[in-house]
């Protein structure tokens, strides 16, 4: 069984983590590992050169997650982690002052400078970067090609594009975005890797991920958005909104931006169905939303019922069951 996943960084890992843990379940291979094959497809929009160094936050939300060295609490990075390099960094005027670079997490931003320095794309760097966590999922970028989500705002009166992270971060998508700008992505590509995790999967998860900055930026990349409406797989997404609220972070600031409102609704109207030339077959909604179940299902997309809130490894893990069976519901 491949399952193949779109995900983004904290939403996308906490997703990933419960369906691992699911698979080794409901598929074990007699080792503690699963016979089941799971690739995340990852958002690198929020990918940036740094201090010199090439950072990838969804990455490596990922991988440290995957690997239990994420710090869960703040949501990102390592867990343990110091902050002196970053210190100096500061002190010499390098970086950006309110972007944080741990010293564990720039081991691995080195790590990863030097791989693509040698020649590796960032596909190859990810895996040898992941090899060392053991993650259990195959992570691969969503293109090689660097794609940078930049973001319109007016500061001051001025109109600017900073990166998604300045506007992000510094500004804690407090200023409303004028609309984001996908700067490469005419160049880029899904990678083979990518094209083949769609095409062989037996099914494809889209997680809770922030559908305007993670998952529409994945489907942003040219080619991605046909293969996924010719995959053999049925695609079954859940909901990163209940209750009219993104549980954590700010994607409502991301979906007010677009034009769509922060329900499970109209999300799942903003991915559209698959029989009507959007992404999905079916959608999960909290079962405080349960009243939008008829209009989602009107939109032609079969909508399931589940508690959606990840609270810890057990819920994580029910909700992939859940996301699994709505799959297996054709
Ligand atoms: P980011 O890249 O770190 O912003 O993470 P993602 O794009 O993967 O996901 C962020 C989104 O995940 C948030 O905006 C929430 O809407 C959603 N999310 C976070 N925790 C949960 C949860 O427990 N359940 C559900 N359904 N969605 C969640
Ligand atoms: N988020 C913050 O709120 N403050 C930071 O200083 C910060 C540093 C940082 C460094 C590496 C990394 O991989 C992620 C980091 N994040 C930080 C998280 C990141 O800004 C975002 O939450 C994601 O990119 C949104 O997907
Ligand atoms: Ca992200």
């Amino acid at each position: 069984m491949k399952v193949t996943v779109l995900a983004g960084g904290v939403g996308g890992a906490r997703f990933l983590r419960g369906l691992r843990t699911q698979l080794r379940k409901a598929y074990p291979n007699g080792d503690g590992g699963s016979t089941a094959e799971v690739t995340a497809v990852v958002n690198t929009g929020d990918d940036m050169w740094l201090t010199g160094l090439r950072v990838c936050p969804d990455l490596d939300s990922i991988m440290y997650t995957l690997g239990g060295a994420n710090d869960d609490e703040r949501g990102w990075g390592r867990k343990d982690e110091s902050e002196r390099v970053s210190a100096e960094l500061t002190a010499y005027g390098v970086g950006w002052p309110w972007f944080t670079l741990g010293d564990l997490d720039l081991g691995t931003h080195i790590a990863r400078t030097s791989f693509l320095r040698d020649g590796l794309t960032l596909t190859e760097a990810t895996a040898r970067l992941t090899e060392r966590w053991n993650p259990g999922v195959k992570l691969l970028p969503m293109s090689d090609e660097p794609v940078e989500t930049h973001v319109e705002i007016i500061l001051d009166g001025k109109r600017r594009i900073v990166h998604f992270e300045e506007w992000w971060v510094k500004h804690r998508a407090g200023v409303p975005a004028q609309r984001f700008i996908q700067v490469g992505a005419d160049a880029a590509k899904p990678t083979p890797s990518v094209r083949r995790a769609i095409e062989q999967a037996d099914v494809i998860l889209v997680a809770p991920s922030n559908p305007v900055v993670s998952i529409g930026t994945i489907l942003g990349v040219p080619g991605i958005r046909s293969a996924l409406h010719e995959a053999r797989a049925p695609i079954v997404g859940v909901s990163p909104i209940i209750s009219g609220a993104a549980v954590r972070g700010m994607a409502d600031a991301c979906l007010t931006a677009i034009g769509v409102e922060t329900t499970a609704a109209a999300v799942a109207k903003h991915y559209g169905s698959r029989s009507r030339g959007g992404l999905l077959d079916a959608w999960l909604i909290d079962e405080s939303d349960a009243a939008s179940a008829p209009v989602i299902e009107s939109a032609g997309i079969r909508t399931s019922v589940v508690p959606l809130w990840m609270r810890d490894p057990d819920t994580s893990a029910q909700l992939a069951a859940d996301a699994l069976a709505a799959a297996a519901r054709r």
